[in-house]
């Protein structure tokens, strides 16, 4: 098949959250067999002590475990397709300036806002980085805050008193956020707002080449925020170059255990990331490019990156053993371990695919970052969890692609064009309740298309 017409058949499935009619006719016969099988069973009534029903019981779950992994890999797997050959497409130079400018725009406007002439009549948002949480955590509280500040048109003034990553405080590791602005005597409020719209005046623009323009604000906005100082930036700057100079392409693998899987996360195993990775330059071997595998690989586990080494000798993988000592170790909150991690973070954002649990802010803020790096990144991450959120989000509405007929009593029936909207996001799938039918229920997210928001914000 030629090149463009495969770029745009994959891109038509993925950006659609569509699968192919074969996958969904397969989806649909697990469905009709699951019911017949069970409906025979039910009939026969012998499910109380026949052994052999229980079998196939067993072995129904099995198959349907079987396939539906095979549906979600293959979607996954297209996925990975059409994120590397949609490279191709973005790479017009007017998309590429396009992009610049709006980059530009937005910068000069934040940092306008944030350094007034006139600081003393200047309305103020207060917001205390000191969340007690991780990193991730953290940030992305700042970075909402940032949001929120824009829209109520005040300047944002980060408290990093007694932060507990550093004594020397926001300064040490970040760009200050105002340098005009240092003094402030109230702590305001903050408004709840509405996190997922875009600014109505960009949204047009940001809808031409991004398909997921929420993110891609939101990466302006942690980019923002996240501007690395002066000492932080030669360190970042020298490791990029090191995992990059030789042009070749790497995918990002984030594994997160340790306290994650206490009640946020669920195990994942290293082969069902690397997996992934091997897809990746199995397809790059289709389009004709040979490299040996390249990965930088995240944790917070050493034992983690022993069984990678151990299991993929055929894998480069990039790695730093201390950057998981100290992730997991009594040093969790320190200056050296902010390092670590924000090397991770910015590294996993250079590559050309992560591969992660979506549970882990960490991985949010490396997702979010990665946006900068590509004129569209939002389908260069496979997540082995959770769809994409913004903490704090009001959750927005959708409108349904395609009917779903669930299988599960919890599930979310809807017609294609319905609107659902969103409740929350559990393990892997979305809740929300049908507008039509006023039913609430779970539902896969690629039956789906967000409706995309718009609010005035101050640019
Ligand atoms: N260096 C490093 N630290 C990590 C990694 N994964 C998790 N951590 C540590 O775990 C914390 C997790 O931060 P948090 O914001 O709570 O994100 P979440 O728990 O993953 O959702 C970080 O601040 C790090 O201390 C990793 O891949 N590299
Ligand atoms: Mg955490």
């Amino acid at each position: 098949m030629e090149l463009s017409l495969f770029v745009k058949t994959a891109l038509k499935y993925v950006r659609g959250y569509r699968f192919p009619d074969r996958l969904r006719t397969m989806i649909d016969a697990i469905d009709n067999m699951l019911k017949t099988r069970l409906g025979d069973v039910i009939k026969t009534g012998i499910w109380r002590c026949d052994t052999t029903v229980k079998q196939l019981i067993g072995q129904i779950i099995e198959e349907f475990a079987i396939i539906k992994y095979d549906v979600e890999r293959e979607g996954n797997v297209i996925k990975i397709q059409a994120a590397m050959l949609s490279g191709f497409m973005n790479n017009d130079e007017n998309i590429l300036q396009k992009v610049e400018t709006l980059k530009r725009i937005i910068y000069n406007r934040f940092w306008g806002n944030q350094n007034p002439s006139n600081c003393l009549n200047a309305r103020k948002l207060v917001c205390n980085i000191n969340k007690a949480c991780g990193f991730g955590c953290q940030i992305h509280h700042v970075t909402y805050c940032l949001l929120v500040a824009s829209a109520l048109n005040r300047i944002l003034i980060v408290d990093d008193k007694e932060w507990s990553y550093s004594p020397g405080g926001w300064n040490t590791f970040f760009q200050p956020l105002t340098t005009t602005c240092l003094n402030y005597h109230t702590e305001q409020n903050m408004s709840p707002w509405d996190g997922t719209a875009v600014p109505r005046a960009l949204s047009v623009d940001i809808n031409s080449f991004h398909e997921y323009p929420f993110v891609w604000w939101l990466g302006r906005l942690i980019s923002f925020v996240m501007r690395p100082s002066d000492r932080l930036k030669v360190m970042l700057d020298e490791h990029v170059k090191r995992l990059t100079s030789d042009g070749r392409h790497v995918v990002g693998v984030h594994i997160r255990r340790k306290d994650k899987l206490i009640s946020e996360g669920s195990y994942y195993p290293v082969k069902s990331y690397f997996d992934y990775v091997e897809e990746y330059f199995r397809t790059l071997q289709v389009i004709g490019i040979e490299a040996q595998p390249k990965v930088y690989l995240a944790t917070d586990d050493e034992e983690v990156l022993i069984e990678a080494k151990q299991s993929y000798p055929d894998v480069n993988i990039v790695c730093a053993v201390e950057h998981a000592t100290l992730a997991a170790g009594d040093d969790k909150y320190s200056e050296q371990s902010l390092v670590g991690l924000l090397v991770d973070i910015y590294l996993l954002a250079h590559t050309d695919l992560i591969v992660c649990t979506l549970s882990s802010q960490l991985c949010r803020v490396a997702y979010e970052l990665m946006q900068s790096y590509h004129t569209d990144a939002s389908d260069k991450l496979i997540s082995l969890d959770h769809p994409y959120y913004f903490g704090g989000q009001n959750f927005g509405a959708f409108r349904a692609v395609v009917d779903h007929h669930p299988l599960y009593l919890d599930g979310l029936a809807f017609k294609s064009n319905d609107s659902i909207y969103l409740l929350d996001i559990r393990r892997s799938s979305f809740y929300g309740i049908n507008i039509r039918t006023k039913k609430n229920g779970t539902f896969p997210g690629y039956k789906v298309k967000e409706v995309i928001k718009t609010s005035d914000f101050f640019l």
